[in-house]
């Protein structure tokens, strides 16, 4: 017999005659047991069963382990505190708000079809919400800002809809739902702080991002906190997730962190209404038991709000536990079936299965079986998970909270098409209206018409009183008035002095740059060094040993390297966010550290280093969520460079970061050369976001080549910071072509001009080029410019000033894509020649890369006397000749596509 069936009839019938010795022993056992649970309390009942557990293990018995807990509410219903809210207040509210937050999307979608937006998505997310706003979540903490929430993005109709109930948004802005670009108050479609920087906090649309950022806040909030940079508070992060949303690697793949470091001030609301855009998310399993699973697996408290207080009484009647059973059996594609086939066929197909379940209902309507509440729309049962998950201490907390799709909205309720639907039939408006008691009449409210009570209607006095006792507005996103004073230029000293002959690469000499930031008394502190497991690739040990890596435990062994200078350092108040082989979660990081200076109103400024390949190409999509969130910081992408990094081959090689971050619109992207090249963007960087306040990032790149830094040559700073400037003028000074180029790819342009002088006669002047990217888009703003205002003189972009008087062909080098150079096509037309490393990388040494990529200064001498000869001011055959001593092969394979 199975233990479940013994263990039913045992509890059922505890001694009960019959029972063969097997039973008898069993019941036995249990007894015991429950002798101890009563008389020494369920504590020590749980050591009890561990003991015997481990006992079982260490003598070899095989124990299952068991993650999972029967299908019904995790808290007993005589564990339920009563509800501390004015239920039917708040009924009403949640109604408005329903009614509102489906009329927006319907009305819009009449009036301009297609415009899109979603009506399920908060239909079963409203009561999840409304006790949060009504009894969790704080406005404020003192001089800090509240609760951070992390709204399911496709939820914004509900947020908006209860903001526009409180006054906090207008009915213009709600009437101009998606409709942004008519010079008019409008609402985003989805939260975007870039759209509505007053409004929303984090952008949350972009599926498993939200969970990812929201651990990682939680997180950097306790950072913040050890570090004594803000004061402790009860502020908890809370994010609400589809559950289809889990299936995304990034909701779920960084749990474990969450658990290793007790983020209690962590809570996470799975909305399980079982379905997601296409249809089931588990048809034929049970996501909530999965993810019980693996949250539990994971080391998180795990609260399941599975059914609400009208089947407490069915469960009471349940003694032999078939209810429970019957519970558990089901796979969640039936489940949405009972929603959207209705009470006879829950009763036949759910109830039918054991004749007891059918007597046990037999006084129930049909009417009454298909309104049996599941566990997420019942406020009570919401209210008691949350108060649990607020006063856990110790790990975070999910809510893994079961509700219908939909909700609410009849005929759409529950169906696999429900997601889409952005329209309501007449006669789903109206009972929808009658439903809900909405007071709007039937025309209007076949219109979608909107409705919001007088101010001084108990149910508005009542929902802002709330707000009030909870802090005020929670959705506001202030930015305090900055009183940050950059470090003057000066500061950098160091690194604008040059290495005085030493061979170093740019990636050592931001390391003492950030090295000498750390120490700065005024902003020293603020600086927040990010790095995936790549510290030593990187030569940070000295930052390591200098700041220590934050620990929230610290450092809990004696590390065996102490003895040395450079030791592995963990701190509780450690300074490096050293985040293990995780670019997301390192992204994450960034993204919490970038927006400090408005989330706790502490302006951190992040440096995230990496190995340049694994950024913008693996975690592009957060490096844009980061731009909507005004992020501020410097991405350094460290070995930058298709062929500076040798030996390392195709996975690695990187020749294409420079076009990814491109797209970014916030993000300036740089690709210096010099060691004081870094210094200037990263002083100025400085200064524009966090003294000057603009919303901007940057992307530098390092490269790992050693060579002498020069000193910074005298008034280069503007043309650093523009992209361009005269490096080196031609031997003679009387240049007939330029050269560009970027990173160590300047010293093969240096190279060749010298090869071009000594060897062809050929005079060039060669450029360091910092930013491409920077020079197009002033070039792109002064073209725009001009086209806009044709009846004005025209103006002309910094690269055409920054060339008067640059004669001839200019061959523009880069150990990135040609595309990088070609940015600059529409301005210097025929005249630029582009070389870069389009293709797959090699493992190979620097040499042979740049040869294959075509990109050494060889290279760069023939692609030079090639263009000369094409335009008749260099013999051909002479360039042939050149070829060959330059050691260029004419029918070589392209290396694009090699
Ligand atoms: C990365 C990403 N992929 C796809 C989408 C498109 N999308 C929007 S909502 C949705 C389904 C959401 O299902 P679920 O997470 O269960 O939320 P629900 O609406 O059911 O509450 C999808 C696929 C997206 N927003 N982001
Ligand atoms: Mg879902």
């Amino acid at each position: 017999m199975a233990t479940q069936e013994i263990n039913n009839r045992i509890l059922e019938f505890p001694g009960a005659p019959g029972m063969d010795s097997e039973e008898e022993e069993v019941a036995e056992w249990i007894e015991a047991f429950d002798q101890v649970v009563e008389e020494e309390g369920a504590n020590r009942g749980c050591e009890l069963l561990e003991a015997l557990i481990e006992r079982a293990r260490t003598s070899g018995v095989e124990v299952p382990i068991q993650l999972n807990t029967p299908y019904i509410n995790t808290i007993p219903v005589e564990e339920e505190v009563p509800y501390p809210g004015d239920r039917q207040l708040e009924r009403r509210l949640k109604s408005l708000t329903r009614w509102n937050a489906m009329a927006m999307v319907h009305r819009q979608n009449k009036t301009d079809a297609g415009i899109g937006g979603h009506i399920s998505t908060y239909s079963s997310l409203a009561t999840l919400l409304e006790v949060g706003f009504n009894h969790f979540f704080h406005g404020c903490y003192g001089d800090q800002p509240g609760d951070f929430i992390y709204f399911q993005g496709h939820a914004s109709p509900g947020v908006y809809a209860r903001a526009f109930l409180l006054g906090r948004i207008t009915e213009e802005q709600v009437l101009n739902f998606r409709h942004e670009l008519r010079g008019l108050p409008a609402l985003s479609s989805y939260p975007h702080p870039w759209l509505m920087p007053d409004f929303w906090r984090f952008p949350t649309v972009s599926m498993g991002l939200g969970p990812l950022n929201s651990i990682y806040q939680a997180r950097f909030m306790r950072y913040l906190e050890n570090r004594n940079l803000i004061p402790r508070t009860p502020r908890k992060v809370w994010a609400f997730v589809g559950d289809g949303e889990t299936d995304e690697p990034e909701s779920m793949g960084s749990l474990t962190l969450a658990s290793r470091e007790k983020l209690d001030n962590l809570i996470f609301v799975v909305n399980c209404n079982l379905q997601r855009l296409d249809g089931p998310v588990r048809g034929n399993g049970k996501i909530i038991q999965e993810l019980e699973a693996a949250f539990r697996g994971a080391g998180w408290n795990v609260i399941k709000v599975m059914w609400g207080g009208d089947w407490d009484r069915l469960f009471a009647r349940d003694k032999s536990g078939l209810l429970v059973k019957r519970l558990g059996e089901v796979v969640d594609g039936e489940y949405q079936a009972y929603k959207v086939k209705g009470g006879e066929y829950i009763r036949r197909k759910f109830f039918g299965k054991y004749p007891e379940l059918l007597e046990m209902v037999s006084d129930m309507s049909d009417e009454e079986l298909h309104r049996l509440t599941r566990g997420g729309h019942d406020p009570q049962k919401v209210y008691n998970a949350y108060k649990r998950a607020v006063e856990h201490e110790g790990s975070p907390t999910v809510i893994l909270a079961h509700t219908v799709k939909g909700y609410g909205l009849g005929s759409a309720e529950a169906r696999n098409a429900t997601h889409q639907e952005k329209k309501l039939a007449d006669q789903a408006l109206t009972a929808f209206r009658s439903r809900f008691e909405i007071p709007v009449p039937e025309m209007a409210a076949k219109e979608g018409r909107l409705y919001r009570p007088p101010d001084d209607s108990p149910e508005i006095v009542y929902a802002k009183k709330r707000r009030e006792e909870l802090g005020g507005f929670l959705l506001i996103r202030e930015v305090p008035k900055s009183t940050f004073e950059a470090p003057p230029l000066s500061e950098f000293a160091d690194s604008v002095a040059g290495s005085k002959g030493r061979a170093v690469s740019t990636t050592m000499g931001f390391v003492s740059m950030l090295r000498q930031l750390m120490k700065d008394p005024k902003i020293g502190k603020l600086i927040v060094p990010i790095i995936p497991d790549e510290g030593r690739t990187f030569g940070m040990e000295s930052i390591i040993r200098q700041v220590g890596i934050y620990a929230s435990q610290g450092q809990l062994y004696k590390p065996h390297d102490q003895d040395m200078l450079l030791y592995y350092r963990e701190e509780k108040d450690g300074q490096i966010l050293e985040e293990g082989i995780t670019e997301a979660g390192s992204m994450a990081s960034f993204t919490a550290a970038g927006t400090a200076y408005a989330n706790y109103r502490v302006p951190t400024i992040p440096f995230f280093t990496y190995y340049s390949m694994f950024g913008f190409q693996r975690i592009g999509d957060m490096v844009w969520a980061f731009a909507d969130s005004r992020g501020k910081g410097f991405m350094m992408g460290g070995t930058a460079g298709r062929t500076t990094l040798a030996g390392e081959g195709l996975q690695h090689q990187d020749g294409h970061s420079l076009v990814l971050s491109s797209t970014v619109p916030t993000c300036h992207t740089y690709d210096p050369a010099y060691v004081y090249e870094v210094a200037v963007i990263v002083q100025d960087g400085i200064r524009r976001m966090y003294q000057e306040m603009e919303d901007r990032f940057y992307y530098i790149t390092l490269y790992n080549e050693d060579y002498a830094m020069p000193q910074m040559p005298e008034g280069c700073e503007g043309g650093i910071l523009s992209g361009l400037y005269k490096y080196k003028s031609a031997p003679s000074g009387k240049a007939i072509m330029q050269l560009f180029g970027s990173g160590p790819i300047l010293n093969e342009a240096l190279r060749a001009q010298e090869i071009l002088a000594e060897k062809y006669g050929v005079q060039a002047d060669v450029w360091s080029v910092t930013s491409y990217n920077e020079l197009r888009r002033d070039a792109l703003a002064t073209e725009r410019w001009n086209r806009l205002h044709p009846a004005e003189p025209e103006k002309r972009p910094y690269i055409l000033t920054a060339l008067d008087g640059a004669e001839g062909p200019i061959v523009a080098a880069t150990d990135f894509m040609k595309v990088v150079p070609d940015q600059l096509s529409p301005w210097l037309g025929r005249r630029l020649v582009s070389l870069g490393t389009d293709g797959f990388g090699r493992s190979d040494n620097r040499e042979h890369l740049r040869r294959h990529f075509e990109v050494n200064a060889e290279s760069i001498a023939a692609a030079a006397l090639s263009r000369l000869a094409r335009d008749g001011k260099f013999d051909v055959q002479r360039v042939q000749k050149a070829f060959e001593e330059l050691g260029v092969d004419s029918e070589k394979i392209d290396p694009a596509i090699a």
